[in-house]
């Protein structure tokens, strides 16, 4: 037996955001995002037909919730404050129902000894800014900035963890790449634009926090998939996964910590001939205004080859175009999802940050695995027993626990997520959740095997396995 011991003040917690969970009622003012738009026109594209006005509740739930939450041991809590709810229009005026809201339910996380963690964008544009073309338009990005300068003049006295965005490649690669969200194009060149924009906006929220000199940190979550080679002796897999590193990881990781892309992809930029539109002071911007903490959201890794495959010239240009993906024989997967499960990947990322980005303070803000139909795993106690996520987040606690042995900077561990939400365009198929949601019984909530498992590890800082 081992004993995994972690230090005295880490982060216990889970995270969920706005529009996954929140939901809308009649008069409460909410502008639509591109979700709701979504939903609106192509209903069968999600499943089962649930769209996002349904989710879990949460905005008048919350009370309840955060019993839940204090009862399964977090001491912290991410949540984001959706964009749309606050500002309906995304500019202009400010929706005061939003702001009593938000207001109340910080207020019910504080009092109950749980730390909220505040995110400002997880994938929801406003409708009114989409038409006019979200990421790609320049004016998005001073909506951006003006939306975050609202949000820590409302809540920078109560809120000491900001983040600007969660996971920013996902509107690139979703929306404009592989048609997995709203607006559901493929165009390099407007994905390349998409990037540049939310990387400037997040310098922009960075640089206003500070200067408002609010006694908090601002950070960005990004989902890094640790690339790895085919076969390390291999320089032409090496170099293909060092590319698709570079895409997906380093586009947001370096320009958030160092305030510089990657050259390798200002390289692949410029052959493109694909260099976004910018002006004069941005570089000096994003070079300037860097992050204090970074949340790192670890679900699979992505395996990579040398290219194979003919490069697909009439659809192009593409990432792919550099790379193969790479299907590693006698992979773990979760079949649900379709993710690899590959935990030693937590520990991989922890060191590379702890060598290449200067130790900056970060967590793991989200971690977690999706199942397909958990009322089979419920006894007759009434309670989902989930084994197997007890496992999982063992598996990859234990190397959390051996990363910061070894020095890496990592404050806590959130899971994905609190109770189960709805997940984009799978809605409420795979359920994450410490607590089961009942869709059928108005969201009744019950906790599952995991959650008094984690209230467990978080009351006493350690696990024996
Ligand atoms: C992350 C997102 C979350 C959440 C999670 C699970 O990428 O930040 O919003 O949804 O993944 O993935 P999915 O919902 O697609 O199953």
């Amino acid at each position: 037996m081992t004993n995994y011991q972690f230090p005295s003040n880490f982060w216990w917690g889970s995270a969920a955001s706005g529009p996954q969970t929140e939901g809308r009622i009649a008069g409460d003012g909410k502008g639509e995002n591109i979700f709701d738009y979504w939903f609106s026109q192509e209903p069968e594209k999600f499943f089962d037909q649930v769209g996002p006005e349904k989710t879990s509740q949460v905005y008048t739930k919350y009370k309840e919730d955060v019993q839940l939450m204090k009862q399964t041991g977090h001491n912290s809590f991410r949540t984001s404050i959706q964009w749309s709810r606050l500002i309906p229009e995304g500019t202009g005026e400010v929706n005061q129902q939003a702001v009593d809201f938000y207001h109340s339910y910080f207020d019910e996380l504080i009092a109950n000894g749980i730390e909220p963690f505040v995110n400002l964008y997880h994938f929801d544009m406003p409708m009114p800014l989409q038409e006019k073309g979200g990421w790609l338009n320049r004016e998005t990005v001073e909506a951006y900035e003006r939306y975050a300068k609202i949000c820590f003049e409302l809540f920078g006295t109560k809120i000491k963890k900001w983040f600007t965005h969660n996971e920013p490649i996902v509107p690139v690669e979703a929306g404009y790449l592989y048609r997995w969200h709203y607006p559901e194009e493929s165009d390099m060149k407007k994905a390349i634009q998409v990037g540049y924009h939310e990387a400037l906006a997040s310098a922009l929220a960075v640089k206003a926090y500070h200067s408002m000199a609010l006694d908090g940190s601002i950070g960005i979550i990004l989902n890094l998939t640790p690339s790895y080679p085919r076969d390390e002796n291999n320089p032409e897999d090496v170099k293909a996964a060092k590319l698709a590193d570079a895409f997906f990881n380093r586009s947001f990781l370096d320009p958030a910590v160092k305030g510089e892309f990657p050259p390798e992809l200002i390289a692949i930029v410029k052959e493109l001939d694909m260099v976004p539109a910018m002006q004069e002071d941005d570089l000096a911007i994003i070079k300037e205004n860097t992050i204090d903490l970074l949340g790192i959201n670890y679900y699979q890794p992505r395996r990579v080859k040398a290219k194979e495959t003919p490069i697909d010239h009439e659809n192009g240009p593409m990432p792919e175009d550099y790379f193969d993906n790479y299907e590693m024989p006698n992979r773990k997967m979760n079949p649900y999802r379709g993710w690899e499960i590959y935990e030693k990947g937590i520990y991989d990322i922890l060191i590379n940050v702890r060598d290449h980005y200067g130790n900056i303070d970060c967590f793991i803000s989200e971690n977690g695995m999706g199942v397909e139909n958990e009322a089979r795993f419920i006894e007759e106690d009434g309670m989902i027993h989930d084994d197997y996520r007890i496992e999982f987040v063992q598996e990859h606690l234990k190397y959390v626990h051996q990363a910061i042995e070894e020095g890496a900077n990592c404050l806590g561990y959130h899971m994905w997520t609190c109770m189960d939400n709805w997940s984009w365009t799978n809605a409420y198929k795979n359920r994450y959740g410490f607590i089961s949601v009942d869709l059928a019984n108005d969201g009744k909530r019950t906790i599952k095997k995991s959650g008094h498992w984690f209230k467990k590890l978080s009351d006493t800082n350690q696990f024996t396995i």
